[in-house]
């Protein structure tokens, strides 16, 4: 076991291994009592890299954390946040008494006057007024009851996670190119690939478990090479083969131009084309417009680089591609993602060991929230437009399918926020997110939950900036206080267990959903109280029912299973009782008309495919290679406003900071906003190393102090993580943002602005 200055090596040391070879072990801990009492298992929380790790306990608190050795992700290693974050459960500044707003201030209350006063408003209200707003970081077993009780007791349409802004392009690009949503490849196939292509991903800050493995081959025989996309000069960016840094926006003609050069330098797999896909002769005539030359001009990258970068995809053997962010939230963000799972399927990269592609997620359960339906989707993966899904869901409820809203797709968080605005949405209750950070265009978002005529929920363990819009605040218990199941990106399952008890009278989210159910005196069809289950376990039994026969089946797994085993991957049923490391390397897919997801949509408008139409376009359920065009941002830099100013994250910070700012080592090492300019900018601007600066877009303005060099010439990079405390010192970035999302996955554009820079004097 070994412990490190995490904060000066973040990655630590180097067990290097060749192609092939099993990862070595390197178990990494941080504890800080000399004996503990217990050690509970369960996984990471501060990504969705899902590193299997125990908890160390004394006297009832919470005192360190190790890897697990025998973990399938990690193998024992941890990442900086999860070394030291846990001491935020520790904080002195929990929530600990549910708070209800009277006379205009939170005081302090009790669960049944506040819990009360949540029912009188939800049972005066029609289900088109209530809107739920959750997250990627609650358990399984807390969305599937959620989705319950939204969709089979309320009936509401009005459902979303924070996952809208994470990873709803990760499942559109998913759904868009096999049919349904579910990560085709696994992390082991780092330790098989001879390419590895990272897009708008900078792992090594944000997975950083992940990162480790690929740095341990790095130091390996016979590495792999790397290709990195990124207007900026990340560690993965300087550990790379090449790097390609586009203009900001530009990723559409980037892909499209990568797949032109590999179509016509033959590299191409037709007999995989001609046997697994759809959609070739379109794709092979979009790209066909993007030469070198014109790609070139439009992403700002040298017609060499580009060619170098198609002849290294070209030639691979074994090919992983990982997309996030920086495709994710940023222009024809679906259409990019997709452009990627366009590549893998053109060159015969998918299924097999090495070769495939992990569209991300970013939060430690975001998967879930998508699998249980808990965001836009309908529980397991069923089909909203299809429905026999919706019945099929409906008979496990007991219910009525009339009950479940599916007369129109289901409500996006950003046009949920819509109806708060213009007042058609008057109930909303937030869980496990803090919007007034981490929305773009806050002053709006301060605008629309300042308003007295919406009766804004927050549940959460610590007094957000959203909380302090609230009209009830519910205490919640975090992790490590409650038991439930969460997934990684690559389909892992993890068991996480109560270690300790939660602060005062904070609840598990489950119990508080649960008690929500039973005092609206929710029923399903014969009168039984609904939801049908009572406490964590009976929900995830409840969740595996609902999951068998989908792509996300569960059945094979059980509590008591994953207190055996360290990690397994879904589906796991009787076909797969240990799991399943990939999917598709059988060339079935999970696309077939009456099984799939969704029937798509168009990859430039975003309006949906009719059930007749896919049927048509894929009757056998292929991969389909789906394409569009690349067209110009609306935003973009001109006289006024010169930068393109992009967001997004340091390796020490974990978004709004609940966590990570209350966590001493993480917060002292970095403390304060900052913004990242290139020398010949700054210079151009007369900024100086650490000068503080003023950044200003049509939204807002932000101060922060410069960081010079490490991004291209015309980009400005601000962190997202510091929220606003103060209106005369704003540094949240998303003072500065727009609102707009991709027509596709809905997801917000926080990668896309025009800014103006410059010191203050
Ligand atoms: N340390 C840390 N780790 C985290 C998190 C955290 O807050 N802190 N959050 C977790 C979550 S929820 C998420 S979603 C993930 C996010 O993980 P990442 O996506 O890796 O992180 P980001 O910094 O948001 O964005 C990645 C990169 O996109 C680049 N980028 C910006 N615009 C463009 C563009 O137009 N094209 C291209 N090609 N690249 C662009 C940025 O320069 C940036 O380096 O991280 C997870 N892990
Ligand atoms: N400009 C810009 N904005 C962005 C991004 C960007 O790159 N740039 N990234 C976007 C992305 S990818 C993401 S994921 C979002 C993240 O944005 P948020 O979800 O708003 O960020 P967090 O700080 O993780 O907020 C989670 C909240 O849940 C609470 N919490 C944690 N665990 C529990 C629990 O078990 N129960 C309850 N009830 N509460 C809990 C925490 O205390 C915290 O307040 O930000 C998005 N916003
Ligand atoms: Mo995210």
């Amino acid at each position: 076991m070994t412990e490190r200055d995490a904060i000066a090596r973040p990655w630590g040391e180097r067990t290097p291994y060749g192609p092939g070879q099993a990862w070595p072990v390197r178990v990494d801990s941080h504890v800080t009592a000399g004996e503990v009492d217990r050690w509970v298992r369960s996984a990471a929380v501060l990504h969705s890299n899902g590193d299997g790790l125990d908890v160390a306990v004394k006297d009832g608190r919470i005192v360190g954390v190790r890897g697990r050795a025998d973990d399938r992700v990690n193998h024992g290693r941890l990442d900086t946040k999860d070394l030291y974050g846990w001491q935020a459960n520790n904080s002195a500044d929990r929530l600990t008494v549910p708070l209800v707003r009277r006379n205009g201030e939170l005081v302090e209350s009790t669960w049944d006057e506040a819990m009360s006063e949540i029912v009188a408003r939800a049972r005066e209200l029609p289900p088109s007024a209530i809107g739920f707003y959750t997250s990627g970081q609650l358990f399984a077993e807390e969305y599937y009851t959620l989705a319950a009780i939204a969709r089979g007791g309320i009936g509401t349409n009005h459902l979303d996670g924070n996952t809208r802004l994470c990873t709803a392009t990760a499942g559109e690009a998913l759904k868009e190119s096999f049919g349904c949503d579910g990560q085709p490849a696994s992390y082991s196939d780092v330790d098989h690939a001879d390419v590895i292509a990272l897009f708008g991903h900078n792992v090594a800050e944000t997975q950083s478990v992940l990162w480790m493995r690929m740095l341990d081959r790095l130091a390996g025989p016979e590495p792999p090479a790397i290709l990195c996309v990124d207007p900026r000069d990340t560690p993965v960016a300087r550990a790379a083969t090449i790097h390609l840094a586009p203009v900001p926006g530009t990723n559409l003609a980037l892909m499209n131009g990568l797949l032109h050069e590999i179509i016509a330098g033959g590299r191409a797999d037709h007999d995989y084309i001609e046997r697994h896909t759809v959609g070739y002769e379109e794709l092979a005539a979009t790209v066909a417009r993007y030469p070198p030359s014109r790609v070139s001009r439009i992403c700002g990258v040298p017609v060499d680089d580009l060619r170098a970068a198609a002849r290294m995809l070209g030639r691979s053997r074994r090919l992983l591609c990982t997309v996030l962010q920086g495709f994710y939230q940023s222009h024809q963000a679906s259409a990019a993602a997709v452009a990627v799972n366009n590549l893998a399927l053109v060159r015969g990269m998918i299924g097999r060991p090495g070769a495939g592609v992990l569209q991300m997620n970013g939060q430690p359960t975001a998967e879930n929230t998508r699998e249980c339906g808990a965001d836009g989707d309908l529980t397991g993966f069923r089909n909203w437009a299809n429905d026999a899904h919706v019945a099929d869901l409906a008979r496990l409820w007991n219910v009525d399918p009339s009950r479940i809203p599916h007369f129109a797709p289901p409500t996006h968080l950003m046009q949920m926020m819509r109806y708060a605005e213009n007042g058609t949405l008057s109930l909303l209750w937030v869980s496990a997110t803090n919007p007034a950070v981490s929305l773009p265009e806050l002053a709006r978002i301060r605008a629309i939950l300042g308003q007295e005529r919406l009766f804004l929920v927050v549940q959460d363990a610590f007094r957000t900036e959203t909380a302090e819009f609230a009209d009830v605040v519910l205490p919640a218990a975090l992790w490590g206080e409650k038991t439930g199941t969460f997934t990684n990106a690559a389909r892992t399952v993890h068991l996480s267990e109560k270690a300790v008890d939660p602060p005062g009278q904070a609840k598990p989210d489950l119990d508080i959903f649960l008690d929500f159910a039973r005092r609206m005196g929710f029923r399903d069809r014969d009168g039984a109280a609904f939801p049908h289950w009572h406490d964590t376990e009976s929900a995830f039994e409840a969740w595996k029912r609902a999951s068998t026969g989908r792509p996300c089946d569960y059945s094979g797994l059980s509590y008591d299973r994953l207190r055996a085993v360290s990690g397994v991957q879904w589906p796991c049923d009787a076909e797969h009782p240990d799991g399943t490391e990939r999917l598709y390397g059988d060339g079935r897919f999970f696309a077939q008309p009456d099984y799939c997801e969704t029937y798509g949509k168009d990859l430039v408008t975003g309006a949906p495919m009719e059930p007749g139409e896919y049927r048509a376009y894929n009757p056998e359920g292929k991969a389909m290679l789906k394409t569009a065009d690349y067209f110009p941002p609306h935003e973009v830099p001109g006289a006024e406003f010169p930068f393109s100013l992009i967001t997004g994250r340091t390796l020490y910070h974990f978004h709004t900071r609940t966590k990570t700012g209350r966590t001493p080592e993480l917060n002292a090492a970095a403390p304060q906003v900052w913004v990242e300019i290139s020398a010949h900018d700054a210079k151009v601007c007369d900024i100086a190393e650490g000068d503080l600066t003023e950044i200003r877009t049509p939204r807002g303005m932000v101060r922060a102090r410069a960081r010079i060099g490490g991004i291209r010439d015309g980009v400005l990079f601000l962190p997202f993580h510091y929220g606003y405390w103060d209106s005369s010192d704003p540094r949240a970035a998303n003072e500065l943002t727009f609102t707009d999302w991709d027509p596709v996955s809905k997801q917000p554009l926080f990668k896309l602005a025009a800014a103006t820079i410059g010191a203050v004097r």
